[in-house]
C-alpha cells in the first residue's frame, strides 16, 4: 500500500483535503490500490468513468488528456451520506454495456452498449484547492465521488448529438451538446475499453459507463436541487443534504 493511497482514502472518508504529492506515484497503481480498499470495505463496483472528454472540462482544469476512473454502488448519492471537501457537479450521458468489454475490438463489436441514461456527476477532488495534475487526479480515481443515474432507454446510436441542460434550484446553469464529448459521445465506450485494457481493467457486461461531462463542473452548495435533462433521455435529479 502505498502512503498516496492511504491519505486519499482517507481524505474521502474524513472530508479534509490533502497537499498534491510531491513524490514519484505510478498513477492508476495507486487508484486500483484506493478502489481496493473499497471492495475490502464490501463496496461493489459498479463501472467506469472517463473524464476530459470534452474541450469545455479540460479548460476548466488545465489538463488535456482522457483518464479513467472507477465506480462502486457506494458512490451512488441515493447509497447514504457521506462527507465532501469542496463538491462540484455536472451533467453526463451514462451507457450501459451489453457484454464483457477487455480489449477495442469488444467495444466495437454490436451489442457493446445497450442502454443510455441522463446522468449527473459529484466530483471532488481530494486536493487542496481542487488543483491537481494529470498523474494526480488518475490516483484520485479521478475525482469521482459521486452520481445519479436517470430513467435507461435502449441504445439508439443514430441519437448522439442531444441538447443539454442542468439546472440548480431551477436555474439553468450549464447548456450544452453530448456532441461536445469526444466530438462525438458515441466514441467514448472504445476510448474506455483502450484506457482500460493498458491498465488490465476488463469492464464487465452490465456495467455503467459515465462518458465524461459535456460542460464544465458547477460548485454544489448544502440543500442544492440538481436536476439534467438530455434531449429524447428524459431526466436525472437528487437533492444534496442539507
Ligand atoms: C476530474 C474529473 C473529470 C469529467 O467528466 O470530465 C470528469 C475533475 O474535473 O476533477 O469527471
Ligand atoms: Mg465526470
Amino acid at each position: 500500500m502505498t502512503d498516496l493511497a492511504a491519505r486519499l482514502d482517507e481524505a474521502c472518508r474524513t472530508g479534509v483535503a490533502i497537499p498534491q504529492p510531491v513524490d514519484d506515484f505510478e498513477p492508476y497503481e495507486v487508484q486500483s490500490e484506493l478502489i481496493g480498499l473499497r471492495l475490502d470495505r464490501g463496496e461493489r463496483l459498479v463501472g467506469v468513468k472517463l473524464g476530459f472528454t470534452s474541450e469545455g472540462k479540460r479548460r476548466q482544469m488545465g489538463v488535456d488528456d482522457l483518464i479513467l476512473g472507477r465506480l462502486t454502488d457506494a458512490m451512488s448519492v441515493h447509497s447514504g451520506s457521506r462527507r465532501y471537501i469542496h463538491p462540484r457537479v455536472e451533467p453526463e450521458i451514462v451507457y450501459l454495456t451489453g457484454r464483457r468489454i477487455a480489449s477495442v475490438t469488444d467495444a466495437q463489436r454490436p451489442g457493446a452498449v445497450v442502454a443510455v441514461a441522463p446522468g449527473l456527476e459529484i466530483i471532488d477532488s481530494r486536493y487542496e484547492n481542487f488543483r491537481f495534475s494529470l498523474e494526480s487526479v488518475i490516483a484520485d480515481n479521478t475525482s469521482a465521488a459521486g452520481y445519479a443515474i436517470g430513467p435507461w432507454r435502449t441504445y439508439d446510436p443514430t441519437r448522439w448529438n442531444l441538447g443539454v441542460v442542468m439546472e440548480i434550484d431551477g436555474r439553468a446553469v450549464q447548456i450544452g451538446s453530448t456532441a461536445a464529448i469526444l466530438g462525438d459521445p458515441r466514441r467514448a465506450v472504445v476510448e474506455a475499453a483502450r484506457l482500460a485494457a493498458s491498465i488490465g481493467l476488463v469492464i464487465e457486461e452490465g456495467s455503467v459507463l459515465l462518458a465524461g461531462a459535456a460542460t464544465p463542473a458547477e460548485p454544489l452548495r448544502p440543500g442544492a436541487h440538481v436536476r439534467v435533462e438530455i434531449q429524447d433521455l428524459g431526466e436525472a435529479a437528487f437533492r444534496m443534504e442539507a
